[in-house]
């Protein structure tokens, strides 16, 4: 299994999709809110960029909504 953290903030819409996305799944993925000044810059670290949302699997970012819940769906 991968570890999976979501970088993102409940005032992203594209976030709230993918968070969405996980509860309907009911897979456990944490939340690291990039309101956090710390933690966007964390996300920075990782991926060059602070762009939301970010699922970072096994310390690779993927950026894009889209992607994210294709990779939920074909993984989890
Ligand atoms: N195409 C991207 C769009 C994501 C996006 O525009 N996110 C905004 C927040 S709603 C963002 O991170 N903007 C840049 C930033 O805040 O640094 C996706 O579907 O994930």
């Amino acid at each position: 299994m991968a570890e999976l953290t979501l970088y993102g903030r409940r005032t992203c819409p594209y976030c709230l999709r993918v968070i969405s996305h996980i509860q309907n799944r009911g897979v456990d993925i944490p939340l690291c809110d990039t309101s956090d000044p710390d933690n966007r810059a964390r996300l920075i670290e990782i991926g060059g960029k602070g762009q939301v949302p970010c699922l970072v699997i096994d310390g690779a970012p993927m950026y894009e909504s889209g992607d994210i819940i294709s990779w939920i769906d074909a993984n989890l």
